[in-house]
């Protein structure tokens, strides 16, 4: 009966930690993602970036999921991309301590909506995998805090792209034909332009990413201010 609880001895309420805005970076590979990362680094005071999880993904009890998943997809696309479902749904439950914002490259929408999406349709994932993967996605939407405030596109040509990847040589990525980067573009372009299967989880915020970076930090400044001013 709390009516004759004295409320000096009543424990107090748990305080609930407010969920902090969260800015998503999203484009295909190689768009530059990383280098917008590394632009905001500059404003740790202000936003906190959650950790890049690509060194997990090369890294699972010593397995490089991401090195066996390009060279063989249709046996390891399954264990890769559970696994980056996993590191996706660790970054959106992260909490900012010390920022007013939160900043994640990627997101589990777009290890789902856009390289899952893109086994599969290319037949290089089961449909019993893509089945299994798409339960396990539902499921992590409904239990985890996913929502996200907004999403920066970095768009850029697949053959810009390409350049970048040939140009940061990481050696997992030696074989991704360009093919492989326009099926993702336009999957990418599905999703955040035209939204045709998958509604987009937050307003999309679009760069154009095709040049050179010392012209790119006049629009990364441009989205400085523009989310600074709104989350003043
Ligand atoms: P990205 O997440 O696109 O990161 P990046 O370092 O290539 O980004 P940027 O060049 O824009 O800075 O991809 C990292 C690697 O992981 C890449 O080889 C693609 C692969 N990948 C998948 O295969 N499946 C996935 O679900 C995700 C998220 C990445």
């Amino acid at each position: 009966d709390t009516e004759n609880v004295d409320p000096q001895v009543r424990t107090p309420k748990k305080k609930r930690s407010k969920r902090i805005p969260t800015i998503v970076v999203e484009g295909n590979i190689g768009s530059g993602k990383s280098t917008f990362l590394q632009y905001f680094q500059n404003f740790s005071n202000v936003i906190e970036m959650v950790p890049e999880p690509v060194h997990k993904w090369k890294d699972v009890d010593g397995y490089n999921t991401l090195d066996m998943m390009y060279k063989d997809a249709s046996r390891w696309s399954l264990a890769f991309q559970s696994y980056v479902q996993l590191t996706m749904a660790e970054g959106h439950k992260h909490k900012a301590k010390n920022a007013k914002l939160k900043m994640m490259e990627r997101s589990i929408f777009s290890a789902r909506n856009c390289f899952v999406e893109n086994l599969y349709q290319s037949k290089l994932m089961p449909e019993v995998d893509y089945a299994v993967l798409s339960e396990f996605y539902d499921f992590i939407l409904q239990q985890e805090n996913t929502k996200i405030d907004i999403i920066v596109y970095l768009r850029a040509d697949p053959l810009t792209c390409q350049q970048r990847i040939k140009k940061r040589d990481r050696m997992e990525e030696k074989s991704v034909p360009i093919e492989y980067l326009q099926s993702l573009h336009d999957l990418h372009e599905n999703w955040l332009t035209h939204q045709t299967k998958f509604k987009t989880p937050a307003p999309v915020y679009v760069i154009d990413a095709n040049e050179d970076i010392s012209k790119l930090s006049v629009k990364f400044d441009e989205f400085r201010d523009f989310i600074f001013s709104k989350y003043s």
